[in-house]
């Protein structure tokens, strides 16, 4: 009945409050009174995604009628973060729910609290692909997300005695509200086994792969809610099981164990997200969970195309797959596969489709986070990929040497396949070869991938290079995250069209000098921290000062990105403030959050030292007033939005030319942090777009870093050549942080002192001189409160929506489908 369909879907709040009982009844078995936190979580949770539901598939239909061409994300990664806030946001329906809430006296911000994030993925490119999800729905794009459903995501982080000690992440053990499974939609993935030639019923001769293996993946579909706009979007994540056929008594007769065995087998494939930075990367059930999500996703199309066109000749033409870096980039070979030898197209014209269908986003020019794979990993995994492989290489190799004529040298480097130390397969080079485009993420990014890693290729297809600068959804990281600052904003703009349109956040400019804007501002900013304060006054015990300044560093603990270049800051105020306790100096709190890759070392001694500089300072009365550090733990989606609003000061420290882009720096920037940062990823381009006086820059810039690599960098004559530098390292040896124990650091300061890749001493004068000015600028409330407003002010250019803008016309070329909100 209509009074049915109201209950069910009406965003009034007595139909809220109604559907909300009935959600709670019907589904939790539960009336309020006996209602456990959990249970009143999931009938909000579904309440909200009841009402995505008819838009859903509305969109669905209406895509499918329309025919447009729509765009694949393929990622193995998606760090969506918590959805129910998010959704009521994009459903613009959070005032109404709170104030049904309220009517049923609910504790709306526990029921928000009490989700469980979905952690499918490491950092920042997973991130990204969650991103770019909200701004294709958004923008009323055609779109869907497909990558891997893990049963555990990346691990829980505690600190146990300053070090960092992993937990699983068991996001799904009371319930997935948000995704539909689909038991009924899922393909076959083999794997092992051999080929064979045979000659089909045209006497043409064909490959066939037998696999020794099978798995089915099940789809789990996800509902991605743009804002503002009646666009439903799909993620669609693969889990795998064993097939069907499989059960105890028909197959493996006799042998139960063995049948058990190969059961587990399958499960395992998507049990576990693998962290990145793992020196054990390069493990077979890694490219197993690849292979297995990229044939998922491209059976998926294949079936979605003859359902609809009853051919596969328009495939590149309905499709745009994107690849988030290599993890997908057996895409290339698995197309090719299945149109040749499942649906027995030939080599031309499969490769016409694959070419024109895939494009390659590229996240790192790290050498040792280059992908490769052995070849004899392939053989024995995807023996019939390794064949199509080496003909997409020789065809291409022949075309690199009518192009450069008689260089093999270059022939060898550009090859797909590295003969230098055992046969590897280059899958950045493959995924260049089989798109038809290639994209940085950040301006000098992509000017480096073009004049190092990818300059072969640059030279071979220079029209193939793009470059799109990454962005940031601003309902998640503003509206959700930061409601007062949105609603200053809104105030201060007139209405709240900046949500969509982030450029209009503009008009903020005229008014940064303003004194009431700036008091409001400054209220909204002390009010992030006192709750940022409070809540780390639960979790560790030390609850900072909302007076002080809050300098943060949140993102993975990597030696490139230089959480050791802070410390060592830090360790030199402590001298300074101990030799001179009058020292003028603006009272600060150091954050710190991040995950190290459980196998990186040094990355968890660099926790390990936060930690224990933390308990020395913070237990100093001579200097607690003025210096306190301490750190966050378990740094995810859930966390990060406490954490940005109350930044004042941003890290983005990293040696520059080794952050591609970076996106925290856009999330802290965009919520009035000023950024302390290098010439790196996207720095380059948010320090041009705030204004060079908005920014503190500092140190090597890219060329310079290269420079005093090639002249042959002697870390110990920095080290000899700057007595306090020297005497903060020094510190640090000497026991005084780890209870006398001289040998604990000393693998960090001995690498520093006698390796230092990422010129941290060639950088720390620098930076310390840089932080002297951020100093000074504190200290001048007015002169900051104008600074932090000009640069949210100006992130415009930093939301997703200009970046998924800039791929949707450049490289997809694809037009919105606006469905009605
Ligand atoms: C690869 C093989 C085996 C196991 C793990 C991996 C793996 C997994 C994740 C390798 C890399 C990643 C993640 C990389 C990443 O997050 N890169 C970041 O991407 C952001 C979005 O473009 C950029 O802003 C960051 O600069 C970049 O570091």
């Amino acid at each position: 009945t209509a009074e049915q369909q109201r209950t069910r879907t009406g965003l009034d709040k007595d139909a809220l409050k109604r559907a909300y009982l009935d959600n709670l009844f019907y589904l939790r078995g539960r009336f309020l009174e006996v209602a456990t936190t959990n249970d009143l979580y999931m009938a909000a949770a579904y309440t909200v995604r009841d009402r995505m539901l008819a838009r859903w598939i509305k969109s669905a239909q209406t895509y499918k009628d329309t025919n447009a061409r729509t765009v694949c994300y393929l990622s193995a990664e998606f760090l969506l973060g918590p959805h129910l806030l998010n959704n009521l946001v994009n459903l613009g329906i959070t005032d109404t729910a709170r104030a049904a809430g309220e009517e049923l006296e609910l504790d709306f911000e526990a029921i928000v609290e009490a989700e469980e994030e979905p952690g499918l993925g490491n950092g920042g490119l997973g991130r990204l692909a969650a991103c770019y999800m909200d701004s294709l729905a958004t923008l009323q794009i055609p779109a869907i997300g497909y990558g891997i459903r893990y049963e555990f995501g990346i691990f829980d982080q505690v600190i146990v005695d300053g070090w960092q000690s992993e937990r699983g992440d068991t996001w799904l053990k009371s319930g997935n509200p948000w995704e539909i499974p689909r038991p009924k939609l899922s393909f076959p993935v083999g794997f092992g086994g051999h080929t064979e030639q045979y000659t089909d019923e045209h006497g043409a001769l064909r490959m066939r792969w037998l696999p020794s293996m099978v798995v089915n993946g099940m789809a789990y579909d996800t509902p991605i809610m743009g804002y503002g706009v009646g666009n439903v979007n799909l993620l669609r994540l693969w889990k795998s099981e064993a097939p069907e056929s499989f059960d105890f008594q028909a197959f493996n007769v006799g042998d139960y164990y063995g049948a058990v065995h190969a059961k587990m087998e399958a499960e395992t494939i998507s049990k576990v997200l693998y962290p990145n930075d793992e020196p054990e990367a390069g493990k077979a059930l890694r490219l197993k969970q690849q292979y297995f999500f990229v044939s998922c996703s491209l059976q998926d199309m294949i079936r979605l195309e003859l359902n609809n066109a009853g051919t596969l000749a328009h495939f590149h033409e309905k499709f745009a797959v994107q690849l988030n870096d290599t993890h997908p980039s057996l895409a290339v070979a698995e197309l090719m596969r299945l149109l040749m030898d499942e649906y027995l197209m030939d080599w031309t014209r499969a490769w016409e489709i694959t070419r024109n269908a895939c494009h390659f986003t590229n996240h790192t020019l790290l050498p040792e986070a280059l992908e490769t794979w052995s070849v004899h990993l392939f053989e024995r995994l995807l023996p019939r990929h390794l064949q199509i492989i080496y003909e997409i290489n020789r065809r291409f190799l022949d075309e690199v040497r009518v192009h450069f004529f008689a260089d093999e040298a270059r022939v060898a480097r550009m090859s797909i396949i590295d003969e230098s130390f055992g046969r590897r397969i280059r899958m950045a080079h493959l995924a260049a070869v089989g798109s038809k485009a290639v994209n940085g993420v950040a301006a000098l990014h992509t000017d480096l991938l073009k004049s190092t890693v990818m300059h072969d290729f640059y030279e071979m297809w220079p029209e193939k290079f793009h470059n799109v600068t990454n962005g940031v959804t601003p309902r998640r990281f503003i509206a959700v995250s930061n409601p007062r600052l949105a609603r200053l904003i809104t105030e201060a703009c007139g209405d709240d069209r900046w949500l969509r349109d982030l450029a209009c956040l503009k008009q903020l400019e005229e008014q940064a000098e303003d004194h009431g804007l700036q008091a409001q501002w400054r209220q909204v900013k002390t009010a992030a921290k006192q709750d940022l304060a409070n809540w780390l006054g639960e979790r560790t015990g030390f609850t900072p000062d909302p007076q002080t300044l809050f300098d943060v560093q949140a993102k993975r603990i990597h030696e490139y990105k230089r959480q050791h270049l802070s410390l060592l800051h830090i360790v030199w105020l402590y001298e300074q403030i101990k030799q001179n306790p009058n020292v003028e100096l603006t009272p600060r709190t150091f954050i710190f959050g991040g995950k190290a890759a459980p196998g990186y070392f040094m990355a968890k001694l660099i926790i390990k030292l936060v930690n224990a500089v933390g308990e020395v300072i913070n237990n100093d009365p001579q200097v607690s007033g003025m210096l306190r550090v301490v750190f966050m733990p378990d740094f995810n989606v859930k966390n990060g939005q406490r954490l940005y609003p109350a930044a004042d000061l941003s890290e983005q420290i990293s040696m520059a030319g080794k952050e591609a882009s970076g996106t925290g720096n856009m999330k802290f920037s965009m919520n009035g942090a000023l950024t302390i940062g290098t010439l790196d990823g996207a720095n380059v381009e948010i320090r041009d777009e705030v204004g060079h006086d908005n920014f503190f820059l500092f140190g090597l810039t890219a060329p310079e870093v290269h420079q005093r690599q090639a002249e042959g960098y002697r870390p110990w004559e920095v080290y000899h050549g700057n007595e306090q530098l020297k005497s903060a390292v020094d510190l640090i040896a000497s026991g005084l942080f780890s209870h006398g124990d001289t040998e604990l650091f000393r693998p960090l300061t001995d690498n520093l002192i006698h390796s230092d890749p990422f010129l941290v001493l060639a950088d720390f004068q620098a930076y310390v001189d840089c932080q002297r000015q951020v100093d000074r600028a504190y200290r001048a409330p007015h002169h900051w409160d104008r600074m932090s407003i000009l640069n949210t002010a100006r992130m415009g250019k930093f939301s997703s929506d200009r970046s998924i803008q800039d791929y949707a016309e450049r490289i997809w070329g694809v037009a919105p489908v606006p469905i009605e909100a």
